[in-house]
């Protein structure tokens, strides 16, 4: 059993409610010429703007897109933004110009986009949100594909009441600054919390999603706090293995005298769970190349596509580490 049957139960039902509210069908180009009917996957040339490589999640990601493109044969024109907004712009202004079929983009803050997506939109060209959510006008994309960051932070809260017995107190290392999932996982988190008096976030500051600036923010909280820090949320699973070492320097036992709960749930969050030292991992899914190609046809043949395809995610503990460990793709 990988999880709790009523969280099992929960994360069910959250993805139906989701899927039904957000199922709603939307034009994809309304513009689509006759002939786009028979276009196939070889015809089509698709812009990718990422953010970067800041965590092992981000990695994977990459890979999913590269390799489904190369199976499929879809043309690629893919950019590396180095985690600045202003060469994801660069490269949107640079696809709209090679005139790509359609762009797909993972913002990587969620606001100052309505400029450059209306450029997009002037030239014809749709635009997909990949991983994270922009906020743009929803006419500016044709849907988002990803997760549910407020309920990764629902179920974060969730997993540490229960492994606090409802009483801690928590350093939180949030994501980058305006980032979407930063957002989401914040306030998910917090919704829970209000029913959980004992619970209480102490400290809260950025560590960018890396595992450097993990472990440099996890060293400042402890100076200031010390032995009073019980339980550590990190919004990736690279910030809490960056906390880890911090503690283990400190001189504490992570996952023992100091819980951890992080979200992705990628390989290096099993290790440390088999370690003993990572209390949970939340999953959060970055193989999004094959969804993300499907829609990308649909939509240059003007099928419909509905406004948000949601992943379906879900909660791991330490006990079923060793069963899923060889198993993981990423
Ligand atoms: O959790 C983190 C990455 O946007 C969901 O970005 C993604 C987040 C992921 O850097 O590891």
């Amino acid at each position: 059993m990988k999880n709790s049957p009523v969280l099992r139960t929960a994360l069910i039902l959250t993805t139906l409610l989701v899927t039904v509210s957000c199922g709603r069908a939307a034009p994809a180009t309304p513009t689509a010429p006759a002939d786009a009917a028979a276009k196939d996957y070889d015809d089509l040339v698709v812009g990718f703007a990422q953010i970067g490589a800041e965590s092992d999640w981000r990695t994977a990601n990459t890979l999913s897109i590269r390799e489904t493109a190369d199976q499929l044969q879809v043309e690629l024109k893919f950019s590396d933004a180095q985690q600045k907004q202003e060469n994801q712009i660069r490269a949107l202004r640079s696809f709209i110009a090679q005139r790509v079929d359609v762009i797909g983009i993972s913002p990587v803050v969620e606001t100052g986009w309505e400029p450059i997506f209306r450029e997009a939109q002037a030239a014809g060209i749709p635009i997909i949100l990949v991983d994270r959510r922009a906020a743009v006008p929803e006419d500016l994309y044709v849907t988002y594909l990803g997760s549910d960051f407020v309920e990764e932070g629902r179920n974060a809260a969730r997993v540490m009441a229960g492994l606090t017995g409802g009483r801690a107190n928590i350093v939180e290392l949030l994501g980058t600054v305006d980032s979407a999932p930063a957002n989401d996982r914040y306030k998910g988190f917090r919704e829970i919390l209000r029913e959980y008096p004992g619970m209480r976030i102490i400290d809260s500051e950025s560590g960018d999603f890396t595992r450097a600036k993990g472990r440099e923010v996890m060293v400042s909280f402890l100076r200031t706090h010390g032995r009073a820090i019980t339980a550590v949320y990190a919004h990736n699973d690279d910030m809490a293995l960056g906390a880890i070492q911090a503690i283990e320097a400190y001189g504490l036992r992570p996952g023992v005298d100091i819980k951890i709960v992080s979200i992705d749930a990628a390989r290096g969050a099993f290790e440390a769970m088999l370690a003993g030292k990572l209390n949970a991992a939340i999953e959060c899914n970055p193989l999004l190349g094959p969804q993300f190609f499907e829609l990308a046809l649909k939509v240059v043949r003007g099928e419909t596509v509905p406004r948000w395809v949601p992943s379906i995610e879900d909660v791991f503990l330490p006990d079923s580490a060793a069963e899923i460990l060889p198993t993981r793709k990423y």
